[in-house]
């Protein structure tokens, strides 16, 4: 569907200043959505997996593990395919406010794609590069849209995500160095492009729901404070969008309905995209290992 055709469907629960928004800066950051017993269960799980991940010394398909590992003080950048790690984090996405959410900014007909718990620990190392999204789980159209939860409070010191606004209209940039290398990140040359000084922060008390359409490029600087930075983030898009490159972390649920009923025509948007790995065949480590040109063998 297009932003046009998705603006003539009834809100749900963002307002239509929300929607509008969205569609024309690329992202949105919306407070008060998410009910507290469901806050609180994830962030419940979160703690719970935190616990486990003591008993890894290796990154593994549950966790994405940072260099400074121990088991008496974890250090988890990511917790991977996050629906298949407990039921509940499949019900949040499927049968929560949070697939309403998505029904605004994509169409009433919305294909779920996948989910990741991205923590950033205090400290300077944990900088996320500019990048898009799409280049990565490329679709037929570029309705996607990531859904982040933060699951602490996320003053602008704490490393919010931030999104250059208007760019979701921009240029689709390749991921990958001058050697065709992936990288996860923009080219030095093409960061030069960015309009740094309308960079927007999306700090935001806890619960606060952001959303950054897939071709918005975005960052997140280093956690300033001295509380990790959790945000669940889960990756919606309208029924009639189809990837058309493996997923480089797919789900049991990946490409499962949970609002209105599957597609029986694909939009095509002819913009063209990048091609990325094909990560069936070469192994996805996460945005870390790629961004900090870490092996596969050390994300594994
Ligand atoms: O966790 C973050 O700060 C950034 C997350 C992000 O942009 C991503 O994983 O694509």
């Amino acid at each position: 569907m297009t932003p046009e055709s998705i603006l003539t469907q009834p809100p749900r629960v963002l307002t239509s200043a929300q929607r509008q928004r969205y569609f024309d800066t690329g992202f949105l950051a919306a407070e008060g959505l998410i009910p507290a017993d469901w806050l609180a269960r994830l962030i419940a799980l979160s703690n719970e997996f935190l616990e486990a991940s003591k008993a890894h010394s290796a990154s593994n398909e549950a966790f994405d593990l940072g260099p400074a590992h121990r088991p008496d003080k974890p250090h988890v950048r990511r917790l991977r395919a996050l629906v298949d790690r407990h039921p509940d984090f499949w019900r949040f996405a499927a049968e929560s406010v949070l697939a309403d959410v998505a029904a605004d900014l994509v169409g009433p007909d919305v294909k779920f794609h996948s989910s990741k718990l991205n923590y950033k620990w205090p400290g300077p190392g944990e900088v996320v590069k500019w990048h898009q999204d799409i280049p990565a789980w490329p679709h037929t159209n570029y309705s996607p849209v990531t859904l982040g939860i933060y699951l602490e409070d996320t003053p602008p010191a704490r490393g919010p995500l931030t999104c250059i606004p208007g760019s979701h209209t921009g240029p689709i940039f390749v991921h990958r160095d001058d050697a065709g290398k992936w990288t996860g990140s923009l080219h030095d040359r093409d960061v030069a492009t960015l309009d740094h000084a309308r960079a927007q922060d999306l700090p935001g008390p806890i619960g606060t729901v952001v959303a950054i359409n897939c071709r918005t490029v975005h960052a997140s600087r280093a956690n300033a404070t001295d509380r990790v930075r959790p945000v669940a983030l889960y990756v919606y898009s309208s029924a009639d969008a189809f990837a058309w490159m493996p997923a480089p972390t797919p789900t049991s649920r990946t490409g499962a309905i949970v609002r209105g009923k599957p597609a029986t025509v694909a939009h095509l948007d002819p913009t063209p995209c990048p091609v990325p790995p094909d990560w069936s065949q070469e192994g996805y480590g996460s945005i870390y290992t790629a961004q900090r040109r870490e092996t596969r063998d050390a994300a594994d």
